[in-house]
């Protein structure tokens, strides 16, 4: 059994970082049984053993993995047998450019939008640490990183504009079926749905129809998450 240490907000069973949805969707879709464990921003003793001060973090029996991307590459690797994330190396560097562009793109717009929404419901022994590690990031108070939020959710759309035209040809950004680039793009908007009631997506954008896809993946596992519901 893997175990997956999986960042929680203040009650256990609201885990909303984006890279434990990679990795937990990516787990799924290999197929492989595992159990989470509840972690906060401050308990950097809990994960000491892997090195790393960030989750996701796997212990796959004598195996430890840290980092989203380092445990897709490692699940392929560790689980030849069953169903590929990323078919190749030619499919794991456009993977690994879509991730990137993700994490600076589109998920750095959203931030914005929800940054609020992520301080309000994160656990109280965590909120000093979080308000001071990201203003030191931005060089400012949260709230004036965060600024208008019509602004912010237009610049989120609008950094979206390049899937729109995979996904009306394709079912999946990975093509015909869901791959790690899917569970990337997916983990971006769970970690939205699972602290913000703010509607992040027009029914009638290409990227709701995906959406509503991958969600219902692996018998419903996302969309079973605690959080708020996908508007209609
Ligand atoms: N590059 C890492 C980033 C992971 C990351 O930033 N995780 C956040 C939660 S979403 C974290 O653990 N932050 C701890 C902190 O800020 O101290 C990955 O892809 O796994």
């Amino acid at each position: 059994m893997i175990t997956l240490y999986d960042l929680a907000g203040a009650e256990d069973d609201r885990r909303f970082s984006p890279y434990c949805w990679r990795a937990k969707m990516a787990l799924k879709h290999k197929g492989l049984e595992f159990e989470t464990v509840p972690w906060r921003f401050t308990e950097k003793d809990a994960i000491a053993f892997s090195g790393s001060k960030t989750v996701p973090v796997i212990r796959d029996g004598s195996t430890v993995v840290a980092d989203s991307w380092n445990i897709a590459v490692y699940l392929d690797q560790a689980y030849p047998s069953r169903p590929g994330l990323m078919d190749g190396a030619a499919m794991v560097a456009l993977t690994d450019f879509f991730q990137q562009w993700t994490i600076r793109s589109p998920q750095l717009a959203l931030f914005k939008v929800i940054l609020l929404d992520i301080f309000e419901r994160i656990h109280e022994k965590d909120k000093a640490y979080f308000r001071e590690s990201r203003e030191k990031r931005f060089g400012m108070r949260l709230e004036e990183w965060a600024g208008d939020p019509k602004q912010a959710l237009a610049a989120f759309r609008g950094a979206l504009e390049p899937v729109r035209p995979v996904l009306v040809q394709n079912r999946f950004v990975s093509g015909h079926g869901p791959g790690y680039a899917d569970y990337v793009l997916l983990g971006m908007f769970q970690w939205a749905r699972c602290v913000s009631p703010t509607r992040l997506l027009e029914p009638d954008d290409p990227v709701y129809a995906w959406r509503e896809r991958v969600l219902d993946l692996f018998d419903g596992y996302a969309r079973a998450a605690k959080g708020y519901p996908v508007w209609a």
